[in-house]
Order: structure tokens, then sequence, then C-alpha cells
């Protein structure tokens, strides 16, 4: 099967909610941060059709500080514990931290997604310990230098080549293969033509046989093709999101769950034809 994640349903393109638990948060200016805040934002996004919610509490983008793990913690363990108690989702954790894996798993997380691939120490090994399904994301360099001039032969070769060596790895820990998926991430050291490149070739990236997700929403390769702010990126980011789930894309990670609900109902009619 094409797009099979052993207790997750892929078998169409699925939205994954954005839900940014950071103080710095740049598209939501930190309105979300207290708990019954982020809850309102996770309910509405689960009533606008999101699959899943992915919970940050460390913030990646380019330049951003370091957060400790105990912050860390405070920001993802007590939202995680409201949503799955009020919820029926999908949580996932936007983290590299072994010891915020294991802490969300136990209050239900059902998806980690490692921005890092399971490069930090004990990740992977708590991975495969938890047994939870992961995606594991390319990225070039580290956050607070990864946008200064990144440069590939041929980024897609490079990409591809590092998610499937990533995978095999945690493969031969003895982590199950039907719950890995990959994301070639977006933005994450890579100028606006490495990126269309890569959004290009979601459909060879697909052939791997791993579910792939992909992350554009409101991101600046969106912004640089429009020459537009982050508050006016939601219609590019929706037809990025498009072209990625018709090229065969199974979740997409968005801030305007709605209206890329819509979207991905109009890709699944045509492939339903
Ligand atoms: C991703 O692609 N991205 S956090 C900068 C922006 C807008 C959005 C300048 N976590 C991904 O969302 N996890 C993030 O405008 C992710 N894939 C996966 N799997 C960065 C982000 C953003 C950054």
């Amino acid at each position: 099967m094409k797009f099979s994640c052993q207790a997750l349903d892929l078998s169409k393109p699925r939205v994954m909610g954005v839900l940014n638990m950071t103080p710095d948060s740049f598209s939501d200016g930190g309105r979300y941060n207290s708990l019954d805040a982020a809850l309102f934002q996770a309910e509405s996004m689960v009533n606008a059709g999101a699959s899943f919610i992915d919970v940050g509490g460390e913030s990646t983008r380019p330049g951003a500080v370091k957060v400790s793990l105990a912050e860390e913690l405070e920001r993802v363990c007590p939202v995680v514990e409201l949503i799955k108690k009020n919820l029926d989702v999908v949580v996932s954790v936007d983290t590299s931290s072994p010891e915020v894996m294991v802490e969300s798993v136990g209050l239900g997380v059902g998806l980690i997604n490692d921005v890092r691939a399971l490069q930090c120490e004990g990740a992977k090994q708590s991975v495969v310990n938890l047994g939870v399904p992961v995606c594991l994301m390319h990225m070039q360099g580290v956050p607070e230098t990864m946008q200064d001039n990144p440069q590939y032969g041929s980024v897609v070769d490079v990409v591809e080549c590092y998610l499937l060596e990533r995978a095999n790895h945690l493969i031969e820990s003895g982590f199950d293969s039907e719950k890995i998926i990959i994301d070639p991430g977006f933005g994450f050291g890579k100028t606006l033509s490495h990126n269309l490149q890569l959004l290009n070739a979601i459909d060879r990236l697909v052939l791997n046989g791993y579910p792939v997700l992909v992350g554009m929403s409101r991101k600046s390769m969106i912004g640089t093709i429009l020459d537009k702010p982050i508050g006016e990126r939601m219609i590019g980011s929706i037809a990025a999101a498009t072209i990625a789930a018709y090229k065969g894309a199974s979740i997409i990670r968005v801030h305007d769950v709605k209206e890329t609900v819509d979207a991905m109902s109009v890709v699944q009619a045509l492939f339903e034809e």
C-alpha cells in the first residue's frame, strides 16, 4: 500500500494544524500562549478538519534562540494533556528532545515530528522504545545559521539520500518501517530555488514508499514568490499545498486549516475520478 503508516489513516491527503507554543511565535503573535487559548485554537482546527495537531515548544525559525529542556517541557506537556483530554485528534509533537518525546507520548501523543531526524543524543533510542510513528525531516545546518547561503549539488539527491539513510538507520535499530514518515524540510537550509526543486520532486520522494509530510505554510518561499508579508501568504500557501498533495504528499502542515482542507478535497476528488 502506497500510503501506509500504522495507526494513521493516510489513504487521502491529511491536514496537520500548527499549534505554536513559543512566546516569540511569528504567526500568531503569541496570542495562543495561555492554555485556554491553545485549546480553543486546537478545537477550531479540529472543527475545520485537521487530522493532526502539531504542538511545538521550540522555535526553529532562522535565527531563533535555543530553549532549555525544562522550558520546552513546560510549554508542550500541559497543552498536549489538555488536547488529549478534550479532543479526538492525533497530536504530534515538534521536538528533537528525547525527554520531551517520552513525556509527551505518555500523555497520548501519536506522532513524533523531529526536524533533526532523531540526530540528538538518545532521540533514536527513545523513538524505538516508544514505538510511535515518527516524521524524519531534512535540514542543512542548524537553525541559527541555516539560511546563510545554503548550497547543494543536487538538492533533491541530497535530501532523498539523507532521508533514506536516516530511515534505514532507524529500521536497523528495530523500528517498524511502516511508522516512518519523511519530510524534505522546506525552508530549512534552502533557497527559493532549492525549495521549488523539492516541491517539483515530491512525486519522486513518494516513490520510496514512505508517506511524505510537507510544511510550506506562510514560509519565506511563499513570501519571496509573492513579495508579501506573513499575514498575506495564505492563498500562496494553499497553492503550494495543492501541488504537493497532487504529487502524492500525505500530510500537509499548515496554519490555515479550513482553507487547506477544502483544497485537499479537490485533490482527493480528482484522485477518486
Ligand atoms: C516542516 O516543514 N516547519 S517550524 C518560518 C515561517 C513560517 C513557518 C517565515 N516544523 C516544519 O513552520 N516540521 C516547522 O515564516 C516543521 N516540517 C516538519 N515536519 C517552521 C515553520 C515556519 C517558519
